[in-house]
């Protein structure tokens, strides 16, 4: 069944490509364009980890794009032997959410002609971008809005560079999913020049048990995506080691994100404002990337590793974060603590989410205890006896957290990573893998010939 409904998104994001296609043949030759070339004067193209890029076409010296906003059906984790694939149902642009990377030159005339296929008026919005006020994309103010069925071609001359990002310009339909990255190359590329350039779009959502739309109300974020996907399913970065790289990280949600690299120093380069001069960058290991914010970090992949790449919010850490934690205590007097994922997130029966029945258990109060022991259901493991294991105040933690899905995320990026390390993935995570030369150039080869070697399954 799993397989099935696998097999069938991958045929539906088969069908979105189609459609591009037969919309415009000649598009695909610019698809890559620009594109890595070691030792060219042009710049290296950003790459976008489980997002595509836009396709467009030239005409009479414009760049034309299309992007249709529209339902999709996004993965953001694959079926596993824990469990169906994750599926949400949000909306975006050409079956893709996040919507697919616009990457563009400095100087270059741009249409990018929105079709609304959802059923309600959008409109886009080009983020830090100097357009004029008619293309800025704000309903009502600069523009009608664009009705379901219709149809509004943007058009500008790009005269920065940097990290923007285009989104819809209704809030809900932000917290839906429509946004994309939209980055501009310099004229020249930025010295140091980069070898590795890629880019991410940090999402968070509330889902609430059985219903594969995200609560755009709620403020209980249980999933937490990168480029839409969550960790262990996003695709790791590969770099050679020694290689310059540049990440550029963008966040259109309800929560900042400190994002945090192991085993480097960056300096932090651009914002959404475009590039940073050199005497305004400053060294970190975790840059945090604010709401409409963007941050472009830059380091010299030094030391041999596969290094993490992940927000350091602990919550933003987890996956199915609601149901996962623990209650607070297992036994004595007083208010209810760890109370289930739908009153977590909103559904509350009776009383008010800040009454006093209701508060602490929800985490909005001060319960100390529980008034009764809770029924866990992994009380295995070879250090303590389950009853000993439910003596521990705040016991279960990280232990139900851990989780061998390599079989389930397995493909040629993957290839070499320590057996279990799935376990240690979650959330808004993705790896920096900096590899020796002989390393890097078999998981490339690998990466190239689509080769993927699946671990066996892993079950308990
Ligand atoms: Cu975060």
């Amino acid at each position: 069944m799993n397989r099935r409904r696998r097999s069938f998104l991958r045929g539906s994001s088969a069908l979105g490509a189609g459609w591009l296609a037969g919309r415009s043949a000649a598009a695909q030759h610019h698809h890559a364009e620009p594109r890595p070339r070691a030792g060219d004067a042009g710049p290296v193209g950003v790459v976008t980890p489980d997002v595509k890029r836009l396709p467009w076409t030239m005409e009479g010296g414009v760049k034309v794009f299309h992007l249709t906003a529209e339902v999709v059906k996004q993965e953001i984790m694959p079926a596993s032997h824990m469990g169906p694939a994750k599926v949400l149902t949000v909306w975006g642009y050409n079956g893709s959410v996040p919507g697919p990377m616009i990457e563009a030159n400095e100087g270059d005339r741009v249409r990018v002609v929105l079709h609304n296929q959802l059923p309600e008026p959008t409109t886009i919005h080009w983020h830090g971008l100097e357009v004029p006020v008619e293309m800025d994309g704000t309903p009502f103010i600069s523009q009608p809005p664009i009705e379901p069925g219709g149809s509004f071609a943007y058009e500008f001359t790009l005269h920065q560079n940097g990290t923007f990002f285009y989104h819809s310009h209704g809030a809900m339909q932000e917290m839906l999913g429509m946004i994309g990255l939209f980055v501009i190359h310099p004229r020249r590329p930025h010295a140091p020049r980069v070898d590795k350039d890629f880019g991410f779009i940090m999402q968070g959502w509330a889902v609430l048990p059985n219903n594969p739309v995200p609560n755009t109300f709620g403020m209980e974020f249980n999933w937490l995506t990168l480029n839409g996907k969550a960790a262990p399913a996003t695709t790791p970065l590969i770099i050679r080691q020694g290689e310059r790289v540049r990440i550029r990280l963008v966040n259109l949600g309800m929560d900042h994100h400190p994002i945090h690299l192991h085993g480097h120093q960056f300096y932090v380069t651009g914002t959404e404002g475009g590039r940073i001069p050199e005497a305004g960058w400053y060294p970190g290991n975790t840059v945090l990337v604010g709401v409409a914010q963007a941050r472009d970090i830059e380091f010299e992949a030094k030391y041999a590793g596969d290094w993490m790449l992940h927000c350091h919010l602990p919550h933003h850490m987890m996956n199915q974060m609601v149901s996962m934690v623990g209650p607070m205590a297992h036994a004595g007097h007083g208010l209810q603590t760890g109370k289930g994922m739908e009153e977590g997130m909103g559904i509350v029966r009776r009383g008010g989410a800040l009454s006093e029945e209701l508060g602490p258990g929800l985490g909005r109060g001060l319960g100390l205890a529980a008034d009764a022991d809770r029924q866990v259901s992994n009380l295995i493991g070879p250090q303590l006896s389950a009853e000993q294991k439910k003596r521990v105040p705040g016991y279960p933690q990280d232990d139900m957290m851990m989780m061998d899905l390599d079989a389930a995320v397995a493909k040629p990026e993957t290839h070499g990573l320590a057996k279990g390390w799935t376990a240690s993935m979650m959330g808004m995570m993705s790896l920096v893998r900096v590899l020796p030369p002989e390393k890097y150039e078999e998981v490339m080869a690998r990466v190239k010939a689509g080769r993927t070697d699946k671990p066996p399954a892993h079950h308990h």
